[in-house]
């Protein structure tokens, strides 16, 4: 069992029990990807899984899952409602690279701004941020541009030890998604074309940032060369823009 197995059993366990799920597509040769790195004693294979999902308010539920060996473990999941709700997404970028663990954990609202926003959707997860703050302290160094993209709930945080990951994280990403869930079940469509077209809007912006600014595009690309990344990032990971196109 690698380390954020049990995280994505318990996503879909609990996604499963709370939502009517339905597939959702994984492109051809996308659904598992595996390569062998390093040289001689040194190698290790490295396994990328895809898992897709939908629900009546969701669009794509989509996790990445990387294991390549004790110091390879990537879970990115995330959650894209459809754009005729106001919901934020549900981001989790789970990583454990040589260097120690990275954990990003937040609702990322689509107007970050906006205090009646806020008061929807960040206000009821601070008192389970707080909870989990003062064994996640913050991870410090973070790329400024993003900022707009996450709320002030946004547990950031680079523990230390396994054990941490595996209890204080385990139990704060269990919060943050079963909050989510009770957000998307009380979620109301939304009609009235100025609100739907700042929905799309902010969908696009948050969709096209993820994907150029990927932080897993070095790894991938390493792993299984740029053809198959891009078309993983574009026709996959970050779809909107193809989906609303419809271009292939
Ligand atoms: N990140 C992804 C996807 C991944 C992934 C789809 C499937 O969006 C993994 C894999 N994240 C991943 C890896 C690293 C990070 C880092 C492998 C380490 C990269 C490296 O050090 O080489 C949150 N993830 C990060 C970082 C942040 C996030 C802030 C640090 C990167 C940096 O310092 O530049 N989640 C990430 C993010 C957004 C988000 C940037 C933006 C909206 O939601």
């Amino acid at each position: 069992m690698t380390l954020y197995q049990p995280f994505l059993d318990y996503a879909i366990a609990v996604l499963q029990d709370r939502l009517d799920l339905q597939p959702y597509p994984i492109p051809a040769g996308f659904e598992s990807k595996r390569a062998i790195i390093g040289k001689g004693k040194h190698q290790e294979e490295v396994l990328t899984t895809s898992y897709g999902y939908q629900a009546p308010k969701l669009r794509q539920i989509r996790a990445a899952h990387v294991q390549g060996g004790k110091s390879l473990q990537v879970l990115n999941f995330v959650i894209f409602p459809h754009l005729n709700y106001d919901l934020p997404f549900f981001g989790a970028d789970l990583v454990t690279l040589p260097g120690g663990h990275l954990i990003a954990l937040d609702m990322q609202p689509l107007f970050r701004d906006d205090p009646g926003y806020q008061t929807k959707y960040t206000q009821p997860i601070l008192p389970i941020f707080k909870t989990y703050q003062q064994h996640l302290p913050w991870g410090g160094d973070f790329p400024e541009e993003a900022r707009p993209f996450f709320s002030p709930a946004f547990l950031w945080t680079r523990p230390q030890q396994t054990e941490v990951v595996e209890t204080h994280v385990f139990e704060a990403f269990k919060d943050y998604l079963q909050a989510y869930l009770s957000f998307v079940k009380q979620a109301a469509l939304v009609s009235d074309s100025q609100s739907l077209g700042d929905i799309k809007q902010a969908q696009l912006r948050y969709l096209r940032y993820r994907a150029e600014k990927d932080p897993a595009r070095g790894m991938f690309t390493r792993f299984y060369g740029p053809e198959w990344t891009e078309e993983y990032i574009h026709g996959f990971l970050f779809d909107l823009e193809r989906k609303l196109t419809g271009v292939r």
